[in-house]
C-alpha cells in the first residue's frame, strides 16, 4: 500500500517536471500594429517581431472581432523562422471599444492600455458634431480614460467659426474637459500638446479627414505618415489611414515629468522619455457598446454631482418630477447641448435593448 503511494508520488513529480520543461519559453512585447492575421510586436530591447495568434486561441466572449488589439501586452513563442506565436494577452488596464458596424452586435477594440484619449475634431470641413464627441467622451469615462479635445485646422477659421468654436469650447471646459486649438499645418498649439502627451500612450481618434495623421507628422516629422488629399476626402469621405498603429516617439526633448513614464504593468515596454502615439482610421459614427440606461448619466461628469439630488433613485432625467438635472438645466447650470446628446444616447441604448 505504502509502496503504491510512493510510486504515485514519484510519478506525479516526474509528470510535473515533464510539463514544466514542455512549456515553451515565452517572450513578451507590445502589439504596435495589426494587419489581417499578423501582429507586429515591439520588444523591450527595441526590436520587433511579426507574430500570429495561436490556432486555438479563445476569442474573449467571442463578441469581439479582434481578440488582440494595438496596446496589448502579449506573450509569444519564438519560431525557427523568426516569427512568433502569441499564446496569451495580459489583462488590459483599459480599452476603447466600438461597434464593428452601426447595427452590429459585434465589437471592435480600437486600442488598449491607453493613458489619454485625444479627440481630434474640426469645425470646418468635416464638421465634428458634439454628439460624436460626447459618445467618445462617455466611452472614455466608462473605461476611466482621461480625455481632451483638440480642435484642428484653426488656420481655416473665419470670424464665424471662431464664434462657434468659443461656444463649443465653453461647453466642454464647463464639463471639465481640456480643449486645445491647434493647426497641424501651421504648427499652432503643438507645444502645449507635446506637454500634455509627453511620456504617455495617447490614442488619437476622430472623423476621417480631421488631420490625425497630419498632427502626428507635425508632432514627430520623422513619421512621414500618409496624409489624405484634401479634395479626395471631401468628395468621397476617403479613409487614408486604414488600421490603428502605435508609434513610439522619443520625447526626451519634450518636457517629461520624471514619474510620467513610471512603470505601469507594461513597464518593460515603456521606455522612459518615450511617448506612444496611436494613429487610427477615421470613424464615421461612434457606436457605443454595453451601456445601460441607468448608468449613463454617471458618465457625464457635470451631471454626476447632481444625481443624488434627484427625487427618484432610478430617475432617467427626462420628465420625472424633482429631477435635479432638469432643474440645473432650467437654471442654465447645465449645457443644453450636452443634455440633448445625453437624451440621444439614452434613446440609442433603449432601442438597442429592444433589438433581437
Ligand atoms: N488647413 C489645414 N489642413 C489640415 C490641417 N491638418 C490636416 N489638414 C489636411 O486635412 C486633410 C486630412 O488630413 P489627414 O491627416 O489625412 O486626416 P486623418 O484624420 O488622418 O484622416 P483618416 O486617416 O482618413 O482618418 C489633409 O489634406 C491635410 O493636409 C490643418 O491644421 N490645417
Ligand atoms: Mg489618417
Ligand atoms: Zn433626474
Amino acid at each position: 500500500m505504502k509502496c503504491k503511494n510512493t510510486k504515485k508520488k514519484a510519478l506525479s513529480v516526474l509528470l510535473f517536471i515533464f510539463l514544466v520543461f514542455l512549456q515553451p519559453e515565452m517572450e513578451e512585447g507590445l502589439v504596435i500594429r495589426t494587419t489581417g492575421s499578423w501582429y507586429r510586436v515591439l520588444l523591450a530591447d527595441g526590436g520587433q517581431r511579426d507574430c500570429r495568434l495561436r490556432g486555438n486561441y479563445r476569442l474573449r466572449g467571442n463578441k469581439q472581432t479582434n481578440p488582440v488589439a494595438v496596446g496589448d501586452h502579449v506573450f509569444f513563442e519564438l519560431q525557427d523562422d523568426g516569427t512568433g506565436v502569441i499564446h496569451d494577452v495580459a489583462d488590459r488596464k483599459n480599452y476603447i471599444v466600438r461597434r464593428a458596424t452601426k447595427l452590429s452586435k459585434q465589437t471592435h477594440v480600437i486600442a488598449s492600455n491607453i493613458d489619454l484619449l485625444c479627440i481630434v475634431a474640426t469645425l470646418g470641413l468635416p464638421r465634428t458634431s458634439t454628439g460624436f464627441i460626447d459618445r467618445l467622451l462617455v466611452t472614455a469615462e466608462a473605461y476611466h480614460i482621461p480625455a481632451c479635445i483638440l480642435f484642428n485646422k484653426v488656420d481655416l477659421y473665419d470670424e464665424e467659426l471662431w464664434e462657434i468654436h468659443n461656444e463649443v469650447k465653453a461647453i466642454y471646459t464647463a464639463a471639465g474637459y481640456p480643449v486645445y486649438e491647434i493647426s497641424a499645418l501651421e504648427g499652432t498649439g503643438l507645444d502645449e500638446v507635446k506637454q500634455l502627451i509627453a511620456g504617455k500612450t495617447v490614442l488619437f481618434s476622430g472623423h476621417s479627414g480631421v488631420g490625425k495623421s497630419a498632427l502626428l507628422n507635425a508632432l514627430s516629422p520623422g513619421l512621414a505618415l500618409k496624409v489624405g488629399d484634401i479634395s479626395d476626402w471631401s468628395l468621397k469621405g476617403k479613409h487614408t489611414t486604414t488600421f490603428a498603429e502605435i508609434f513610439p516617439v522619443e520625447s526626451g526633448k519634450w518636457k517629461v515629468e520624471s514619474d510620467a513614464a513610471a512603470p505601469g504593468n507594461l513597464s518593460s515596454f515603456h521606455f522612459p522619455f518615450y511617448t506612444y502615439l496611436i494613429d487610427t482610421p477615421g470613424i464615421k459614427e461612434f457606436g457605443m457598446v454595453d451601456f445601460n440606461a441607468q448608468e449613463l448619466s454617471h458618465f457625464f461628469p457635470e451631471m454626476r454631482a447632481l444625481l443624488p439630488k434627484c427625487r427618484f433613485a432610478n430617475c432617467t432625467h427626462r420628465h420625472e418630477p424633482g429631477c435635479a438635472v432638469k432643474e440645473a438645466l432650467d437654471e442654465g447650470l447645465l449645457s443644453a447641448e450636452r443634455y440633448k446628446n445625453y437624451l440621444g444616447i439614452l434613446e440609442d441604448i433603449e432601442t438597442d435593448y429592444q433589438r433581437p
